[in-house]
């Protein structure tokens, strides 16, 4: 079975090479070029010949030990990568002429007993890369406890051959640092996928369990090329069909093409499943029906996919049934359904995404209200997952107080890598220095050095279990995430689950010499690009810590004029809060008090204005709008005139660079981001027009000295609607 999936794989993974596009009159009608399906995994021709040359003697002749379908996958794709890399590639048949040897270590110390292996040092999925001398030659070596940790090892290496990195006297551990390295696929059944902005879910369900796409396959491939090990593959909005026999099936057979690449799969479960599948009169999980009915259908998913990993839940969070509906404790729900799981090893990931509307609680403390008293009631096999800021995937948000917060619960980090938030899927927007920033934060748990990213890697808080999820922006577009630079947010997000310390430039330049260009010059500008993008995002968005000011529902565009949704909290007018005073929500002390969920010397920063940093002022403070920018000495008015501006000008700089590498692209991928580019920019202005305007009625202040004026009008851009706008939750 394998075998057949990684020949059609090589088979199929070549790029479609024609669309055509009715652009203008005078340019061919047909574009051709690379369509973005082969994501990061392109392997084209080295064009440096004696690059080339150089690789080629030093790993053309390979060989992979063992019989596992998980090292028949690693043939196919040493197979696919160094045929289009070097042209040929050729499978060895004898150590003595073998110069790429992978396997575990089991099975090379049996080729190579004299060979001192430190195999100590290899965790279960990490690898070790290293060039040992045997019998005269060279010869490099993939080595690893695992199959699954040969695979990651074979990425690895054949990613530093397309970065061009050397090879000579390579000597190389990587352990992953954090055990569950999931995606979450907010797709539903019917495949429109919530938040999603690349077409509809990939999962076919109604031709499954038989029709297999190879887009199944490149799936898992990419996702093991950066680590990712298991994929949730429906929305936490979860419906309950998921778990009927039928389902089940679908959910195997995906299982078992998975299964290879070491990715395993996990399903969103809707807490009331025992009323609406199994008849039941409640979903209370201290009932014993109830346990019961949970325990039976765990044993029913194990018959089916032995290796399933567990459950997500959203519960008691946007109207989800959750075991608060019986005055259980989130600790109560979870723990019921790890105990079903634990005697399959299976994880519970428990989502800390609650705020309850009828809570008199500001919404950006409330799940640390929840959660924080419940640390040390979960089961071993629960992780709490927790958004990585407060209130909601804004463009920029200070870290969840969570995080740190609780020495006996792990904290499982979800990022969002589709851009709800931020642009959906024409705004040029690589996320890792996001992702970056969120994972440097000092949470100061255990003094200084606690970050986030330790935290969650369990290094702070020894914790038995640790995951990174993020939540996928796949689809069914050809190019994967509507946009081919957004592929980047889905590599980013892998590699950093792998490995949180990795910095988001190297990766940005990674990623852009492998799907971009082997051009040392042009990937750096290119990578700058990338650098810039998310703080030119939060300059036309939400600059100095303002947020929640979307579009209502499909949260596109800007609505910070929104007031009337039922309840305050929901509106943008509650989280900006401008008045002819000022601006910002006050969550110092002298306002709702939400600094004091941080560690000290953190929550004391925060509670000053003086001493908050610039990017969250209007987050946690609420200030005149004559107020001092320390950083550039002006008011704040002026300020945030100048960074919506600002923004504009990145976004087209961008724009501007991106133009001028035409001819050093593919014609493909350049028209189709240079289309966004276009479609990003408008959309910068608009927003930048709209917030200005918006809160100049409040400021009563000109526009800066040698700004031009907004164009457009306030009442034409409140008018605005978009009841078809994407991804919108149904
Ligand atoms: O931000 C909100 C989104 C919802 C999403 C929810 C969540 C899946 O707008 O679409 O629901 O977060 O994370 O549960």
């Amino acid at each position: 079975m394998q075998f057949i999936f990684g020949f059609l794989g090589n088979k199929l993974f070549t790029p479609l090479l024609v669309l055509l596009l009715a652009t203008s009159a005078n340019a061919s009608s047909i574009v051709t070029g690379e369509d973005g399906y082969r994501l990061w995994l392109k392997y084209d021709l080295i064009n440096d010949h004696n690059k080339r040359q150089g690789y080629q003697n030093q790993l053309a002749n390979w060989q992979v030990l063992g019989q596992s379908s998980t090292a028949q996958v690693i043939r196919d794709e040493l197979e696919y990568a160094f045929t289009g890399l070097f042209g040929k590639t050729s499978k060895s048949m004898s150590i003595r002429t073998t110069n790429l040897l992978v396997g575990t270590f089991a099975e090379l110390q049996k080729q190579l007993p004299k060979i001192k292996l430190a195999g100590e040092q290899v965790n279960a999925e990490g690898y070790l890369i290293k060039q040992v001398s045997y019998q005269g030659k060279k010869l490099l070596l993939v080595a690893a406890d695992t199959d699954v940790g040969a695979l990651y090892g074979t990425f690895h290496l054949i990613r530093l051959v397309q970065t061009g990195e050397k090879l000579a006297d390579i000597n190389l551990v990587s352990n992953p640092k954090t055990k569950l390295r999931v995606l979450n696929h907010w797709d539903n059944p019917d495949r429109h996928v919530e938040r999603g902005f690349a077409g509809q879910s990939i999962w076919d369900w109604h031709k499954l369990p038989d029709y297999h796409y190879q887009k199944y396959t490149d799936y898992a491939r990419a996702n093991a090329s950066i680590g990712i090990n298991g994929t949730v593959l429906n929305n936490v909005n979860a419906n309950p069909i998921m778990l009927t026999p039928a389902y089940l099936q679908k959910v195997k057979a995906l299982a078992d093409i998975f299964r290879p690449y070491g990715i395993k799969v996990y399903l969103s479960v809707k807490f009331s499943s025992p009323q609406s599948l199994g008849g039941l009169a409640t979903s209370d999980p201290l009932n014993a029906d109830v346990k019961h009915w949970w325990h039976n259908k765990v044993d029913e998913i194990y018959q089916l996919i032995p290796d399933f990993g567990g459950f997500l839940v959203k519960a008691n969070s946007e109207g989800q049934p959750g075991p608060g509906d019986y005055g259980r404790t989130h600790a109560q729900g979870a723990n019921m359904l790890a105990d079903a799981l634990a005697k399959y090893n299976g994880a519970v990931m428990w989502r800390a995404f609650v705020y309850a509307n009828e809570k008199n609680e500001e919404r950006s403390k409330q799940a640390y209200s929840e959660f924080k008293p419940l640390d040390g009631k979960f089961r071993d096999n629960v992780l709490v997952q927790v958004k990585n800021g407060p209130i909601d995937f804004q463009p920029r948000e200070p870290v969840s107080p969570l995080f740190g917060a609780t020495p006996k619960t792990p904290m499982m980090m979800e990022f969002q890598i589709t851009m709800e938030y931020l642009g959906f899927s024409t705004h040029f927007v690589y996320l890792g220095p996001m992702y970056q920033e969120v994972l440097d934060t000092d949470t100061y748990a255990k003094g200084q050095g606690s970050t986030v990213g330790k935290v969650v890697a369990g290094e702070v808080h020894p914790y038995k279990l640790t995951g990174m999820a993020g939540v996928a922006n796949i689809g069914s577009d050809r190019n994967w995430t509507g946009h081919i630079i957004l592929q980047s947010n889905w590599y980013v997000f892998g590699r950093m689950a792998w490995d949180y310390s990795l910095s988001a430039e190297t990766i940005a330049q990674e990623w852009v010499k492998m799907t971009l260009t082997q051009e040392q010059a042009v990937a750096k500008q290119i990578t700058e690009l990338m650098m810039l993008s998310h703080e030119a995002t939060v300059n036309y968005m939400t600059p100095l810590g303002l947020h929640h000011i979307m579009g209502t529902g499909h949260h596109y565009g800007p609505a910070p004029w929104v007031d009337n949704l039922g309840r305050a909290d929901w509106t943008p007018v509650y989280y900006h809060n401008a008045s002819k005073q000022g601006l910002g929500f006050n969550r110092s002390p002298t306002g709702v008090n939400a600094v004091e969920q941080y560690f000290s010397p953190i929550k004391q920063q925060l509670a000053n204005p003086a001493t908050t940093p610039e990017k969250y002022l209007l987050w946690f403070h609420h200030l005149p709008w004559d107020h001092t920018i320390a950083s550039s000495g002006r008011s704040l008015w002026d300020e945030l005139v100048h960074r919506y501006y600002l923004g504009v000008e990145q976004v087209k700089h961008i724009q501007q660079e991106w133009n001028s590498l035409q001819a050093k692209l593919d014609p493909l991928q350049f028209k189709q981001v240079q289309m966004a580019n276009n479609i990003h920019v408008k959309e910068a202005i608009w927003w930048r027009n709209a917030c200005v305007l918006y809160f100049q009625q409040f400021s009563n202040k000109p526009i800066p000295h040698g700004l031009e004026q907004p164009q457009g009008n306030l009442t034409e851009y409140k008018q605005m609607q978009f009841p078809y706008a994407p991804g919108q939750g149904h």
